[in-house]
């Protein structure tokens, strides 16, 4: 089976994040969207929430599999029988920081990365700038599923688009 990780933060998932969860998706077997579990992290959404609402927006793709993680992702990646990470690419800013995480990983435990050229049309969201948007009551409705939508109005109050 051909298996690979998007891994991330996810607080929360936006439709960037579902850009590449996607296309992986039409590319292997399996995806696991891995959730980091980062307790010296301030997140909006707990890791639960965050699996959560992940599960909820991925189930129609038929072969995404949403699991949290923490420690090493490469140690996630062995336990899992996963062979490769995808990770979007943004801009040239994400390839300096990327290329050395991605070099890392290789050398720690021999798990390929593979970069994304991300679609220009998502490219420039980010779950800070959704969560910023959303503080202020800011319309998030083409940034995110409408489920997310609701759970940031939950949490952080506004009326609905
Ligand atoms: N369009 C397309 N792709 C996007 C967009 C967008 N608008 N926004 C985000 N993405 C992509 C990112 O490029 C990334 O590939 C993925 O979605 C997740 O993004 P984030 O921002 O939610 O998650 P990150 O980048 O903060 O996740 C970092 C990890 C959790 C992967 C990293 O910290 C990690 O692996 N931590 C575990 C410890 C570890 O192993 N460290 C490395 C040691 S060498």
């Amino acid at each position: 089976m051909r298996r690979v990780v998007c891994p991330g933060s996810f607080d929360p998932v936006t439709n960037g994040h579902l850009d590449i969860i996607s296309r992986a998706s039409r590319q292997y077997d399996e995806v696991v969207a891995a959730v980091l579990i980062n307790v010296s992290k301030t997140s909006l959404f707990t890791v639960e929430e965050r699996v959560e609402m992940l599960r909820e927006v991925t189930a129609g793709y038929g072969n995404v599999r949403v699991e949290k993680f923490h420690g090493l992702l490469v140690d996630f990646c062995k336990a899992n029988d996963i062979p490769a990470i995808v990770r979007g690419l943004r801009a040239v800013s994400d390839f300096d920081y990327e290329l050395q995480i991605a070099q890392m990983n290789y050398r720690l435990a021999g798990v390929e990365t593979l970069f994304m050229a991300t679609n220009p049309q998502v490219s420039f969201l980010s779950s800070s700038l959704v969560k910023e948007i959303a503080r202020y009551h800011g319309d998030v409705s083409s940034a995110v599923p409408e489920l997310v939508g609701q759970r940031l109005r939950e949490r952080l109050g506004g009326a609905p688009p």
